[in-house]
């Protein structure tokens, strides 16, 4: 258990210092100059139940998303397929919602298999999950489930009052249950303060397991969500955040996963220098643009990064 003094510390000891600490305990713990790639695939869009303030698919949003649905699962298996071409080994299925209805559970257990047998790794983020649901993910062989705490305990009202943090906490205890890697993390730059980062950081280090991958977004501002004017988080605080989760949780693999298109090469390799490893590449993440593949393959060569290759090749 890491206490809040100490990842306060770590937070606020000099930039430098604390990024090159964060950097030895990366290339101890990771394979240096690999970066994993993952793409997304909303595969049930829009119509959500859920008041989450960032978000462009709650029917809260003053810019509603109709809800869709893909049911072909051959439209799914071709967009996996593009995925692992690009070079990402993960694939990862979301749908919108509080939690999944039996048709749409049904489709993504039916991706899952067919994804897994291009060899590649699967994620889905479905929302709160009962355990009879758990236990059928994990008979399909889903290797990651994403289930965000969004930020600290103490600013979740202030973004979501539709659940709570708690009810977030117990999905996951129950996908570690039944031995389903978390992908956790959540979102900075929606107004919280530094001490909310690092409470969100530490509360991840310190469930029963810290997720194997931790999910780092940078807000994007959609149109019509209730934080489409919340000022910038200040760029280096983002990198902090990344290092202190990097020394907190050493083994896990960091992604940067949404706002990337909005920041600089620069900032990137700032990250990835203080712990991340691994990013979403692909036109889209569920609603928005992604950096685009070309400029993000091109930075990999800058930066004689590698591509973690997928489990077939
Ligand atoms: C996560 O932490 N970020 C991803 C994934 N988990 C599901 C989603 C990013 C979405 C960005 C906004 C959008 O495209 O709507």
């Amino acid at each position: 258990m890491h206490t809040l003094e100490f990842a306060k510390d770590v937070f606020q000891t000099s930039f430098l210092e604390l990024i090159y600490q964060a950097h030895l305990v990366h290339i101890n713990h990771h394979i240096p100059n690999e970066i994993q790639a993952s793409t997304l695939l909303s595969v049930q869009t829009g119509g959500c139940s859920e008041d989450c303030a960032y978000c462009a698919q709650s029917i809260k949003n003053k810019k509603k998303i109709s809800k869709q649905i893909i049911t072909d699962l051959a439209l799914i298996i071709e967009s996996a397929k593009k995925a692992k071409s690009m070079g990402s080994s993960r694939f990862c299925m979301g749908t919108s919602g509080r939690t999944p209805n039996p048709q749409i559970f049904k489709i993504v257990c039916d991706a899952i298999k067919a994804v897994k047998e291009l060899g590649l790794e699967t994620c889905v983020t479905m929302g709160t999950l009962i355990e009879s649901q758990v236990i059928n993910l994990s008979e399909c062989g889903l290797d990651y489930y994403n289930h965000n705490v969004d930020t600290s305990p103490e600013y979740y009202n202030k973004v979501i009052t539709t659940r709570t943090i708690d009810e977030r906490i117990q999905t996951i205890n129950l996908l570690q249950k039944y031995d389903i890697k978390i992908c956790s993390g959540g979102i900075l730059g929606m107004g919280e303060t530094n001490d909310d980062r690092i409470k969100m950081l530490l509360l991840l280090a310190n469930l029963n397991e810290p997720p194997a991958s931790v999910s780092i977004n940078k807000l994007v501002k959609i149109p019509g969500t209730r934080l489409k004017n919340v000022p910038d988080i200040d760029p280096f605080d983002f990198v902090r955040c990344i290092a202190l989760a990097r020394i907190l949780m050493p083994n896990s693999v960091i992604r940067i996963s949404a706002g990337r298109e909005s920041m600089s090469d620069e900032l990137q390799a700032l990250c990835f220098f203080a712990g991340a490893s691994s990013i979403f590449i692909g036109e889209k993440l569920l609603t928005t643009t992604n950096s685009q593949t070309p400029r993000d393959l091109e930075l990999m060569q800058r930066l004689n990064l590698n591509l973690k290759k997928s489990c077939t090749e």
